[in-house]
């Protein structure tokens, strides 16, 4: 397929515009973003994202996951089409660019080509799948993972949040239920190409505008419940406790010394912890916590959840604590479709933007689209790497270049 002239590039103020203007729903305590799934605000966000578009000429259909598939008709009514999306959803103390940019850099690849009138023989899809963080309700990428086939509906509507609300009972509440059967279109896709801020220090450190993604890293989450006995942090005897919290304390430790036996890339945490009851004078009888593993190579990640089994075993059994695994969100390495990996590296040679090859730490919907669709990613650089936090910041220039070679990869794939 022809490629775009060089000098083809996307409006920079009205990508940052749009970035602004949706950063207003869900706003943050810290100047980020509070937009989680399935809540009023998403469905607010979802509304401006619906307007924009039938705006820039889009039609829109929504499947039975909430999933909204914006369609830019093409010249050839037989051709599959280019789908090119993110996220609008969004952490309880996230950034404003986390997935947002990669859904709103995809109508901006719209806009500038109705600006330049550019009719491509595919037609191109403005995604913006539901629930890509699993903050709300586990695991991550829920809606594009049940698109893909990898979980059934039933299952993902059946997830509970923190108090005891159901995904489906959300997404029917907030009134996203599509009437189009989820994953009907996963067949018929020509391509993906998720834009998306790096969430890591790597393109910044080493001054470069685009990252090529080639592969994204595997991830693991294990939900460990410990049990002891709840009683008086005063008048139990120190011989006498079944200290769950301290229980949790211990294993969290071995679960930092096993991702650092597999350093540089292997990685491990536990970002929700929660103990019972959670009184100031009462040894927590119960603690619940998940951890976060993981690697570019799956064989590590496997080894690191056996050795966690073995080592919190043992901990337990030590401190005369119980203690149960539940697997709750995990996906294996992925690589990036070759093709589409040329295309945003062609693409970025002939803008003149300065790129390296990088691996995803962090998960993304392209992650599971790859299983049904060639797939690519293309990163830009976020400010000291920093993101799922509400700091999370990133110029206007590196914006810019990632639309812009967003806009270049999927002209030239959706063919002129
Ligand atoms: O967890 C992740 O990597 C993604 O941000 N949901
Ligand atoms: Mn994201
Ligand atoms: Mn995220
Ligand atoms: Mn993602």
């Amino acid at each position: 397929m022809a490629a775009p002239g060089e000098n083809l590039r996307i409006n920079p103020d009205r990508l940052w515009d749009s970035l602004m203007e949706m950063a207003k729903i869900g706003p943050g305590v810290a100047g980020g973003n509070n937009r989680q799934t399935v809540t009023d605000e998403d469905g607010e966000g979802r509304k401006l994202f619906q307007k924009w578009c039938e705006e820039a000429g889009m039609t829109m259909a929504v499947d039975t996951m909430g999933n909204m598939f914006m369609t830019r008709p093409g010249t050839d009514p037989d051709a599959l089409p280019v789908y090119v999306g993110s996220h609008l959803d969004t952490q309880p103390t996230g950034g404003k660019y986390d997935g947002v940019l990669g859904v709103l850099g995809g109508l901006e690849v719209i806009r500038t080509m109705n600006d330049l009138g550019i009719k491509t023989k595919h037609p191109i899809v403005v995604t913006n799948w539901t629930n890509e963080e699993g903050t709300r309700f586990a695991p991550a990428m829920l809606a594009s993972g049940v698109f893909a086939g990898v979980h059934t509906q039933d299952w993902a509507y059946d997830r509970e949040d923190h108090d005891g609300k159901k995904f489906g009972d959300e997404l029917k509440r907030i009134g996203w239920v599509g009437d189009e059967e989820v994953g009907a279109r996963k067949d018929k896709m020509h391509a993906m190409f998720e834009l998306h801020i790096e969430q890591g220090p790597i393109l910044e450190a080493e001054g470069k505008d685009i990252g090529v993604v080639t592969h994204g890293q595997g991830l693991s989450w294990t939900q460990v419940t410990v049990t002891g006995k709840d009683s008086h942090t005063g008048s139990t005897p120190m011989p006498m406790r079944k200290n769950a919290g301290l229980g949790m304390a211990r294993i969290l430790e071995k679960v930092d010394e096993i991702a650092w036996s597999h350093a540089p890339h292997a990685v491990g945490a536990a970002g929700h912890i929660e103990v019972f009851p959670n009184s100031r004078n009462v040894i927590p009888g119960k603690a619940v916590f998940t951890i976060d593993f993981r690697s570019p190579d799956l064989a590590v990640i496997q080894d690191m959840e056996n050795r966690l089994k073995v080592e919190a075993q043992k901990i337990c059994d030590d401190m005369g604590l119980q203690v149960e695994f539940e697997k709750v969100g995990g996906f294996d390495p992925v690589e990036f479709d070759k093709g589409c990996v040329e295309a945003v590296r062609n693409a970025a040679e002939r803008l003149g933007y300065s790129h390296q090859n990088i691996i995803s730490g962090a998960g993304h919907d392209a992650c599971w689209i790859n299983k049904v669709a060639p797939t690519a990613m293309i990163m830009c650089p976020c400010v000291d790497g920093l993101s799922h936090n509400e700091a999370e910041e990133i110029s206007k220039d590196w914006a810019k270049a990632g639309a812009d070679v967003l806009f270049h990869a999927v002209v030239e794939t959706a063919g002129i």
